[in-house]
């Protein structure tokens, strides 16, 4: 996206994203505007701060076609759907209108190498990073992780490579974004609250190919069915990885295994996952996308054990909780739709009472029956999608309500048998209760420590 005939732009949404796009354009020259639809009494003062720094005007409480009508360019953070009515009038009017991603596309001068996936994207992305550094590298790790990647060009310092986690909402606005190294680690239904079909959602998800060249390399996850249904057509190299004994990178019992020849001659790889924080089911495919993200991009195989030795994966994703009288609890909050919790059951051998819940993403839980049935011995529901859920399951296991996250916990507790795990595995996103998930694992958590409390007291 050429820059230089733009005078005015108009930044859409005033969080971490739309922050970012006012100080890159600014810094640009060009005449920045921000339409936001929080009052003006809910921005804070620091966010208010940022404006007055770069001359920016801003619009509160919606978005008016008036405010963007002399505008040269319009560019929407991530959370803005796509199609609102001042966004497809602008567009009628021939103004661009572009997403973080399209407007750092052709402006990072170091390789890029950017994940995306329905689930597992923060594991690999900070995986990937933490590997490269392990290598000695300079990285910067942005994206839907949390660093918005006009940050990056706000302040490229001497980073040696740019790692990004891509969502499938800065995909549809992502324009002639090209990464070095692009994966897509699985496609399980996801946002269809915003993007209104999955044929919608895969798509943007494949956005991510589009402008790849041959000298690119596309990293693929197969064992899903839908992607393993539709292959991605790209110009770029494809590596894939999953159980199929034919993938680039297999996953085994315990291990990664890279295929001989990986590196031209090369011998076969393994990597063991047991000495590391990695070996569960979910995390050997993570593992698997990242050391092939990581060869491909020049790490040497003894750099990359070591990395995979040191990593420490994000919280709330299968994190332990602790033990209450034989009885395990585990904390997967980040689970927010339904293949997260399939993947999650998938991995346990013994009996699990599942605490989900929350505010529906437009999912269909009924894919989750035959798991349930399998796996579940007791579902404690809470939240506005118990109901639903409820009706979804009906007849796989035993259901009961919950109020709170604590009436949940001492629920799960009172249905478990020692040996039992207690997994808080949503699949719905966390805002009808609690701020975000992070949140909502730390309120179970805490939860869990007071029953431990209670119950030693009870035991004495
Ligand atoms: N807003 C409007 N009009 C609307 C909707 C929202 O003005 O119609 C305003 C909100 O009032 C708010 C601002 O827009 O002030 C929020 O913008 P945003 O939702 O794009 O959030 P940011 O703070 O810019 O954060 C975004 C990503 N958010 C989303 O995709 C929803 C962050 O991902 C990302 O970390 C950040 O950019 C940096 O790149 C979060 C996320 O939830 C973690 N992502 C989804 C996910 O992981 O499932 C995709
Ligand atoms: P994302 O950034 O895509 O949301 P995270 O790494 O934050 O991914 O993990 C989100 C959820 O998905 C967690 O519940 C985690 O246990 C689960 N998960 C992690 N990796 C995978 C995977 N490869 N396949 C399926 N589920 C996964």
């Amino acid at each position: 996206m050429q820059l230089s005939s733009v005078a005015r732009a108009v930044v859409v949404g005033l969080g971490k994203s739309g922050l970012a796009a006012v100080r890159y354009l600014h810094e640009q020259g060009i005449a920045v505007a921000v339409s936001e639809y929080r009052d003006l009494d809910q921005i804070s003062s620091d966010e208010l701060a940022v404006l007055t720094r770069h001359g920016a005007a801003l619009e509160t409480g919606g978005h008016s076609k008036r405010f963007f009508a002399d505008s040269d360019l319009i560019v929407v953070s991530p959370g803005i759907p796509m199609h609102l009515p001042v966004l497809d009038a602008a567009r009628s009017r021939g103004i661009p209108v572009i997403g973080e991603l399209a407007l750092a596309a052709g402006r990072i001068r170091v390789p890029v190498i950017a994940v995306t996936g329905s689930n597992g994207k923060t594991t690999v992305t900070s995986l990937i990073g933490h590997l490269l550094q392990a290598a000695g590298k300079k990285v910067f790790i942005g994206g839907n992780i949390g660093t918005p990647v006009l940050d990056y060009l706000l302040q490229p310092g001497d980073s040696e490579v740019v790692v990004l986690e891509v969502s499938s909402f800065q995909l549809e606005s992502a324009g002639e974004f090209r990464p070095d190294i692009g994966l897509l680690l699985n496609l399980s239904p996801d946002h269809l609250d915003r993007h209104g079909s999955m044929q919608a959602y895969v798509q943007a998800k494949r956005m991510l190919f589009v402008h790849q060249g041959p000298a690119d390399i596309a990293i693929l996850g197969i064992d899903d069915p839908l992607p393993a249904a539709e292959p991605v057509h790209t110009a770029a190299t494809i590596y894939t990885f999953g159980s199929h004994p034919e993938c680039r990178a297999v996953i085994d019992e315990d291990s990664v295994r890279l295929v001989p020849g990986f590196t031209p001659g090369g011998p076969i790889e393994v990597y063991d996952m047991r000495t590391t924080r990695l070996a569960s089911r979910v995390n050997r495919y993570n593992a698997a996308a990242a050391v092939l993200a990581a060869r491909s991009y020049g790490c040497s195989e003894q750099d990359i054990r070591v990395g995979l030795k040191t990593y420490q994966p994000p919280e709330h994703r299968m994190t332990p909780a602790g033990q209450v009288n034989g009885v395990f609890f585990v904390n997967d909050s980040k689970a927010t739709n339904v293949g997260a919790v399939a993947a999650g059951l998938a991995g346990f051998n013994r009996d699990v009472v599942l605490i989900a819940g929350g505010r529906d993403k437009g999912s269909d839980f009924s894919t989750l029956r035959p798991l349930v049935q399998e796996q579940v011995k007791h579902l404690v529901l809470m939240g506005e999608a118990a109901e639903d859920i409820a009706g979804s399951l009906a007849g796989t296991t035993e259901i009961e309500f919950a109020d709170t996250m604590n009436d949940a916990v001492v629920r799960a507790f009172a249905a478990a048998g020692k040996g039992d795990t207690v997994l808080l595995a949503p699949a719905c996103a966390s805002f009808d209760m609690f701020d975000n998930y992070g949140q909502r694992g730390h309120v179970f958590s805490r939860c869990v420590e007071e029953l431990r409390k209670s119950n030693a007291r009870e035991m004495k």
